[in-house]
């Protein structure tokens, strides 16, 4: 079994745990405003390490509830893993969809694969740099339609100082004046997916971790897609970042980046 193989393997293992839940409570209240963490979180993270440090013991993690936020040193050579082992908690403590797990690699510190799959509606997607993108055995393409022809996701920024999630909003109405309308799902990781599938023509969220995009980075680099900062740079792939996840068709339109005037992050 390829490595690739090996990764999705362990991501339907660990959906299997997630769909297994019952009486979820948060156990713990990480710092800022609504940030959760369930008993779950730290059992799907230990079975991903395990797992995954089998597939490729010379692998560095990158880990949610370990609590490392930035990258080390180590990290940047070589092969590191950047686990979110279940993106969308709040949503998956309410059974609200969908939560997904989040399985990047980072080969020299940039993306090498990514797997993201949702155990709810049973979508795998992957993608392994230079070898296209695909939801459930099918490859998928980012999509070709405008901004004014797409629908856009938010990120809402809960966690973090008022102004920021007030300029999550007011780009929200931003955007909703220039495309067909807003979605918010909750998971990061999925929302950036949907925009690799051509479901959606552009996701943005003013400040996410690593472990939130480095998996769906790949996957719609892979699907055709541009992931950028809120001021459309290339991403770094050492810490917490804005993230702007945009279609081809988006970005051919041109004038898809936020105003900066509205910007907080
Ligand atoms: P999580 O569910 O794994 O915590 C929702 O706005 C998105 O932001 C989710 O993908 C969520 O991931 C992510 N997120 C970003 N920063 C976060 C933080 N500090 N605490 C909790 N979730 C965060
Ligand atoms: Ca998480």
């Amino acid at each position: 079994m390829n490595l690739l193989d090996k990764i999705k393997e362990a991501a339907y293992g660990a959906g299997e745990i997630m769909k297994s839940a019952s009486g979820i409570r948060p156990s713990e209240a990480k710092s800022g405003h609504a940030n959760f963490v369930t008993k779950y979180d730290a059992l799907v993270q230990d079975y991903l390490e395990k797992q995954l440090s089998a597939a490729l013991p010379e692998a560095t993690f990158v880990a949610e509830e370990e609590g490392q936020e930035v990258f080390k040193e180590e990290d940047k050579t070589g092969f590191t893993f950047v686990i979110d082992p279940i993106d969308g908690t709040s949503n998956f403590m309410k059974a609200w969809r969908p939560s997904t797990t989040s399985i990047g690699v980072l080969k020299d510190g940039k993306p090498y694969i990514g797997v993201i799959y949702d155990p709810y509606m049973d979508r795998m997607f992957c993608a392994e740099k230079g070898k296209g993108a695909f939801l459930n055995n099918v490859q998928i393409h980012s999509s070709e339609d405008p901004l004014s022809r797409s629908l856009v996701c938010m990120g809402t920024a809960p966690y973090y100082e008022e102004e920021v999630s007030r300029s999550a909003f007011l780009l929200g109405h931003w955007y909703l004046l220039r495309s067909i309308d807003i979605r918010r799902s909750g998971s990061a990781a999925f929302d950036i997916c949907s925009v690799a599938a051509g479901n959606i023509g552009l996701f943005y969220e003013p400040r996410l971790c690593l472990w939130d995009f480095a998996a769906g980075a790949c996957i719609l680099e892979e699907a055709g897609g541009k992931i950028t900062d809120f001021y459309g740079n290339p991403l770094t792939y050492t810490g917490k970042s804005s993230i702007l996840a945009a279609s081809p068709g988006v970005v051919a339109g041109g004038d898809y980046l936020p105003p900066k005037e509205l910007i907080r992050l």
